[in-house]
């Protein structure tokens, strides 16, 4: 098995559940994982566009399959592995509507909220207030809709972690840096806490980055992602006649 993949919030979702998995004592094959270096575009190569013509980071090739998309890899990598990550039954549906929600909802508004607040540096801050606004407040809402879907649960689906927390979190964890606010939203800033307790979460955050940053980065990281992530931003190799 192999994972294409860097230190970053989809990253971190195939890492957390590759120690999750760990942890529950599942013998995973032997897994070798190549650091995509996004900043120099090595996502845009042919090798790497073969397997996710959608160039972008995570992918898994597994034998003669190769997979993209974040959360098709959990549920790949879940319904490979059984374990309680991804329940069976009703629990199942549970889980993978809120996994769709994180893909469809929290991802996009998150990674483009934070874009805007980050990375856009050469757009006219003009031009940059409507996204934001709009990104800022959706953004808000999803935490609420978080929020309430917690109380009384320690996770998004119950008692137990699962996909859905896995696929949540790492873009949830980065409210700071995507200034979306959850303070005012005491079930979701637990359920971050709770989560990031769990030392299989420690380990997959590890991946990439050295231990003594992985909840404080140190100021050149954050140059290097603010460096990078405008690359991505302003991507010259957008097709614009598309
Ligand atoms: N919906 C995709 C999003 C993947 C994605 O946006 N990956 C980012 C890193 S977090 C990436 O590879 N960006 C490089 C680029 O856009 O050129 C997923 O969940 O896998």
């Amino acid at each position: 098995m192999e994972i294409w993949t860097a230190a970053t919030p989809n990253g971190w979702k195939v890492s957390i559940m590759i120690e999750e998995l760990i942890e529950a004592g599942v013998k995973l094959p032997e897994c070798q994982v190549r650091s995509i270096n996004l900043a120099a575009g090595e996502q845009f190569t042919p090798e790497f566009t073969a397997k996710n013509p959608n160039q972008k980071i995570p992918v898994l090739i597994d034998g003669d399959l190769s997979i993209m998309e974040s959360c098709a890899i959990l549920q790949y990598l879940a319904e490979k592995h059984p374990t309680d990550l991804l329940p069976s039954g009703a629990a199942r549906w549970d889980v993978l509507q809120w996994l769709y929600w994180q893909a469809a909802n929290v991802g996009p508004v998150f990674g483009n909220k934070l874009s805007y607040t980050r990375y856009m540096d050469d757009v006219d801050p003009e031009q940059k207030a409507h996204p934001l606004e709009r990104f800022g407040k959706e953004g808000r809402r999803l935490v609420a809709v978080l929020g309430a879907r917690l109380e009384g649960r320690d996770y998004v689906c119950g008692d137990a972690l699962t996909i859905a927390d896995i696929a949540l979190y790492p873009w949830v964890r980065g409210w700071k840096w995507s200034k979306i606010n959850i303070t005012d939203q005491p079930n979701v800033e637990a359920w971050v806490k709770r989560v990031r307790a769990r030392p299989a979460v420690e380990r997959g955050l590890g991946w990439g980055v050295p231990k003594d940053e992985i909840d404080q980065w140190s100021a050149e990281r954050k140059a290097a992602y603010a460096k990078s992530g405008a690359r991505i931003a302003n991507n010259a190799q957008l097709r614009t006649e598309v």
